[in-house]
């Protein structure tokens, strides 16, 4: 037989030996993708205070294919300014975040050593696992940073134990839930890094306990039912935030969900729809946003893509991110405001009309500095409440800050809710 025969038959062996089903995927089509551009200028064009963000907005825009080489450099001096702090734990929270962003199509120039990166990690991972022990099952941090862990450790080739793994990721509501209420975006998470860990099982063809991997299958399998129970009418999977990461779940993970159960053209109509209200509108949100609606997820980091030079299929704007908030008003408006810890302190408070959940705080504050005086830090997500009163959050503890309006928990943090007038908000002390 010729070689051109030969082709076509290697290609139709090779698609057989495709398994079926390993990924089912929908993204924005070409028509639509000018609909992204508010989440890319968002991204590029966003102040960035906190390496943390940059850190988000690199790993995204690469994932996507685009480079930007100012954020990058900065980034990388940041790591390498933290190698050269000797012992230093600068990077801790976000090790595993910066060893995503910098492995996606990495550059031949790119000179920092990986592996003291992913020995790090391996070390932050083991102090997750000794401290849940030590602490009533408990992370250091939270089991979406675990599940992130897992999946740099897994895509980097670091170290972990297989059963270790599927022994902490069993789904118990505790672990998964905050407040009584299934978080979309850790079970996500939790789903990327499991199939992650199962590829790389069969993959490399490592020798494993049969029951590992029935345990990883059955993880997945509850994890995906949850999420998908979390689908919301307009095709919203748990709520706007969570929805990108819920889509790579559910792309990873086809095989356990039927075609019936999930619309993903609805979903990516009404993530469309809500970047044109604004809600992306942090750099933060707007990454976690952006792989999905472009058919990518987490684990197709380090397949040795290579970066598109420049924005790629995008036209990219150098205007200021579009601000939800209106800027020029100067009306003022009136809220109630209270604390709540076992008793409740209420105060009346007057803002400028488009002022966020923290201009209140701060308002407060300065009117009753006992009853309302409070702390944060700075997340990637902006601004999160620690204290308050003095009496501090603490995850060993499972307590936190909880924000509400009308009794009713909010979606989004201090430095992003937009109050209104007569509205009724409130910060209660409590656990998750
Ligand atoms: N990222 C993390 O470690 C955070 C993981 C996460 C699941 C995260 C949501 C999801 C994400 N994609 O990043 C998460 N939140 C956690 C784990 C937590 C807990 C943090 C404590 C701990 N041990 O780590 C906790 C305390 C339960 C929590 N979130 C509290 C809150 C409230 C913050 C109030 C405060 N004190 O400032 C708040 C405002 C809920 C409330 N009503 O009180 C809250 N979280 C919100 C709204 C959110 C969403 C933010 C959305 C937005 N636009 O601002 C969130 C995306 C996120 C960040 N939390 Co938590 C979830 C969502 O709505 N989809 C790893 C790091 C490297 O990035």
């Amino acid at each position: 037989m010729g070689q051109s025969h030969q082709l076509p038959l290697v290609g139709l062996l090779l698609f057989a030996l495709i398994p079926r089903q390993l990924c089912t995927i929908c993204e924005v089509s070409k028509e639509n993708r000018s609909r992204l551009n508010p989440l890319i200028s968002t991204m590029i064009n966003s102040k960035y205070t906190r390496g943390i963000q940059a850190t988000h907005v690199l790993l995204s825009l690469r994932l996507v294919g685009i480079q930007e080489q100012s954020l990058e450099q900065r980034l990388i001096q940041q790591v390498k300014d933290n190698e050269r702090q000797k012992g230093s734990n600068l990077t801790s929270r976000q090790l595993a975040l910066v060893i995503l962003a910098l492995g996606t199509c990495r550059n031949a120039n790119e000179t920092f050593t990986y592996s003291r990166l992913v020995s790090q990690l391996e070390k932050k991972f083991q102090a997750e696992i000794e401290n849940m022990g030590v602490h009533d099952g408990n992370p250091l941090t939270n089991y979406y940073q675990l599940s992130l862990d897992v999946l740099a450790l897994c895509l980097f080739n670091g170290s972990y134990s297989i059963t270790e793994v599927t022994k902490h990721f069993t789904y118990k509501d505790k672990n998964f839930s905050f407040g009584g209420r299934f978080s979309v975006d850790t079970g996500a998470m939790a789903v990327l890094a499991l199939t992650c860990v199962k590829r790389r099982i069969i993959n490399e063809k490592i020798e494993t306990d049969e029951e590992d991997l029935n345990r990883i299958n059955n993880h997945t399998e509850l994890l995906v039912k949850r999420i998908l129970s979390e689908k919301k009418e307009n095709g919203l999977i748990g709520n706007a935030f969570s929805t990108g990461e819920a889509m790579q779940a559910l792309f990873v993970s086809s095989k356990y969900y039927n075609e019936g159960e999930w619309n993903c053209q609805q979903t990516l109509d009404t993530v469309l729809q809500e970047i044109s209200r604004g809600a992306f509108h942090t750099p933060t949100a707007a990454a976690q946003i952006l792989p999905a609606l472009m058919g990518k997820t987490y684990l197709d980091i380090n397949k040795n893509s290579f970066c598109i030079n420049g924005s790629g299929n995008f036209s990219i704007s150098t205007h200021e991110p579009v601000s939800v908030a209106p800027t020029s008003s100067s009306s003022y408006i009136s809220v109630h405001y209270s604390v709540k810890i076992n008793d409740t302190y209420s105060t009346k408070v007057t803002v400028l009309n488009g002022s966020v959940f923290l201009d209140v705080m701060e308002e407060a504050q300065k009117m009753n500095e006992a009853a309302f005086r409070f702390t944060v830090v700075e997340s990637s997500w902006g601004p999160y409440v620690t204290s308050v009163q003095g009496v501090n959050a603490n995850s060993n503890d499972r307590t936190y800050w909880e924000l509400l309006s009308e009794g009713k928990p909010l979606s989004q943090g201090v430095g992003s809710y937009v109050v209104h007038n007569g509205e009724n908000l409130e910060v209660r002390w409590s656990k998750y």
